[in-house]
């Protein structure tokens, strides 16, 4: 069975908190229900984390590097800037697909642009939790044609 690192940056542990135009009404713990709901139907394992801090979301992607085949990613804020998280996932070499609950081709400049984009299979932005389910489709697909 394989199993899928799921990664939410900072400040995503306030979601459903504030700005529901924005990002949606749900919270962290919802949207984590619902990704492992679906990875239920797929018969694969997640594994969920948040973290505030840079240097905590690169040890995870360290640290679980052996144990799961591939990684879905919300970096927050670090997408824009983080090339110390775009190296730790080009390291590490696992599939890996960032996703962005608004949709960040449509808001200020300096989101519009991802220093992780180039080392992930695709980028899913703006549909709320089903960029989450898209994002974690698209991997298993790619898994079980890799296989
Ligand atoms: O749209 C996304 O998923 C983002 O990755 C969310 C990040 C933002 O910095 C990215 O540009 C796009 C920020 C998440 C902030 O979450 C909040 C949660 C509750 C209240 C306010 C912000």
């Amino acid at each position: 069975m394989f199993t899928i690192l799921v990664l939410h940056g900072p400040n995503l542990n306030l979601l459903g908190e504030r700005e529901p135009a924005i990002y949606g009404s749900l919270t962290l713990d919802e949207i984590n229900a619902a990704i492992t709901a679906e990875a239920k139907r797929l018969a694969v394992t997640v594994e969920n984390h948040q973290s505030n801090h840079e240097g905590l979301l690169i040890d995870l992607i360290h640290e679980k590097r052996k144990c799961v085949d591939a990684i879905l990613i919300n970096p927050g804020a670090y997408t824009h800037y983080s090339y110390a998280i775009r190296d730790a996932l080009a390291a590490v070499g696992l599939p890996v697909v960032e996703v962005h609950l608004s949709d960040i081709h449509k808001r200020e400049s300096f989101r519009r642009h991802s220093v992780i984009s180039d080392v992930c299979l695709s980028q899913i932005s703006g549909k709320g939790l089903n960029s989450y389910l898209e994002g974690l489709h698209l991997l298993v697909d790619y898994l079980r044609k890799k296989r």
